[in-house]
């Protein structure tokens, strides 16, 4: 029987798959899936080497190792990761009935009102709920569906906003101005955001960056994006507010959003610790680079959340990190080194992150508020063993594997086949 054998890399791994011209189109879908350990809800995208994608089917075209296709699993499950437990917990909800659930988007958007309520903006500034609710719709639609900077980050960044704010006591401490700008700012923060980040806007010279001179093109848009929202009176959530508050509204969420910029993060914190040892709540420059760090805390926090929460949430990341550094590699674009498939691990992206960006910022954050210690140092920490010791595994198992020298190294799979054996190397030199 005639057959097609069929090059392409998942994750960077080179495999072949071989199948009868006549093979059911499902049985070729399957193929591809198993070569990709994809769920069955998981999708996939095959890419030809331009880039564009291709139908998973029996009458794709042979090609040959160096002419390989690119397939891709967008993980349905990055989209539909448990928020945790501990979410639940901070809003009230009945535990038990609730572990292990998933959260839809209609119920995150219950869940961002409620706290709105629990925070007494709907009564402090006359929010009426239909607005709140045009609002959060507008928002949920300006969230795209990528692994990572989705509508599901942005209420993980809100609820632990929120979780703060409570954990904290900041209703006795700031104005509650400056908190319905911080929740706001949190829902806000990466509107639109395309997947990939400011580097590769700016080398590849995108809309955004030429629109905004290079200067953090991503969170200026997502702002730009938040006030296209709140022009409309259906859902602008501050439409009862005076001129002046409007105006302390607006310029308080552009100084949040503007402050996730991970390439200020050493100006913001060095601010941060300069004014630690005199902190005031009265002092106006003061109660500004606090908003700033909380908002950057919140953002960057899933390591504080428990681990089989926080994991999926890092796979997902690397998920659009390597989206990038694949696009940029098509596009003969500079690669962003943390992004590179090739250089990094799992493990060592994140024992560097933990060590040098979390625990020092988290550290500065609890000198300020000692009870966050045990909420979001310590399981910082823990992250930090669990990578390192992951990485010490990672390091082992590599020793111990003989070295594959040329050629084809992937594994090859045939329809029907159970075990893989190793490909011929053949037709790759
Ligand atoms: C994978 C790692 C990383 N890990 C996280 O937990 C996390 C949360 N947010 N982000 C994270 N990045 C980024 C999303 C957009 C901005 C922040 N990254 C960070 C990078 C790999 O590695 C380092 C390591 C040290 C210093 C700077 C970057
Ligand atoms: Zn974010």
């Amino acid at each position: 029987m005639a057959t097609k054998i069929i090059y392409f890399t998942v994750n960077g791994r080179p495999e072949q798959a071989e199948f009868p011209v006549t093979c059911p189109a499902q049985d070729v879908k399957d193929l591809f899936r198993s070569a990709a350990e994809a769920g069955p809800h998981d999708i996939l995208k095959l890419y030809n080497p331009k880039g564009n994608i291709i139908n998973i089917s029996p009458n794709l075209e042979p090609n040959k190792p160096n002419t390989c296709y690119k397939l891709e699993v967008v993980a349905s499950g990055c989209n539909s990761e448990p928020l945790g437990v501990e979410l639940a917990g901070a809003l009230g909800f009945d535990l038990s009935s609730m572990e292990k659930r998933q959260w839809e988007d209609a119920e995150i958007m219950v869940l961002l009102q409620v706290m709105y309520t629990d925070l007494d903006f709907i009564a402090t500034y006359n929010i009426e709920p239909e607005v709140l609710q045009q609002f959060l719709f507008e928002v949920y639609r300006r969230y795209n569906n990528i692994p990572f900077h989705n509508f599901k980050h942005c209420f993980c960044v809100t609820q632990m906003m929120y979780g703060l704010i409570w954990l904290t006591d900041l209703r006795s401490k700031m104005d509650s101005i400056d908190l319905l700008i911080m929740l706001t700012s949190a829902i806000c923060h990466d509107l639109d955001h395309t997947g990939y980040n400011n580097a590769y806007q700016i080398n590849a010279r995108t809309e955004l960056a030429l629109r905004y001179n290079d200067i953090s093109p991503l969170e200026n848009h997502h702002c730009a994006v938040t006030f296209d929202i709140l022009e409309k009176k259906e859902s602008n959530i501050f439409r009862n507010v005076s001129p002046d508050q409007y105006k302390r509204i607006r310029e308080g969420i552009i100084k949040c959003i503007l402050a996730t910029d991970m390439t200020r993060h050493n100006e913001i914190l060095s601010k941060f610790k300069s004014i630690l040892s005199s902190f005031d709540f009265d002092n106006k420059d003061h109660r500004d680079v606090l908003m700033m760090i909380l908002i950057k805390v919140s953002d960057i926090s899933n390591e504080a959340r428990p681990m089989e929460v926080a994991e999926p949430w890092l796979d997902c990341l690397l998920q659009e990190f390597y989206n990038q550094s694949d696009a940029e590699k098509l596009e003969g674009l500079p690669v962003t080194p943390f992004m590179d498939r090739d250089k990094i691990t799992k493990p060592s992206s994140q024992t560097g992150f933990i060590r040098f960006v979390l625990l020092p910022l988290f550290i500065e954050l609890a000198n300020l508020f000692p009870c966050l210690e045990l909420h979001i140092i310590d399981p910082v920490r823990k992250a930090l063993d669990y990578y390192t010791e992951m990485e010490k595994a990672l390091e082992r198992e590599k020793q111990n594997r003989a070295p594959c020298e040329n050629g084809f190294k992937g594994k090859e799979i045939a329809v029907g086949q159970t075990s893989a054996p190793e490909a011929s190397n053949s037709d790759t030199q």
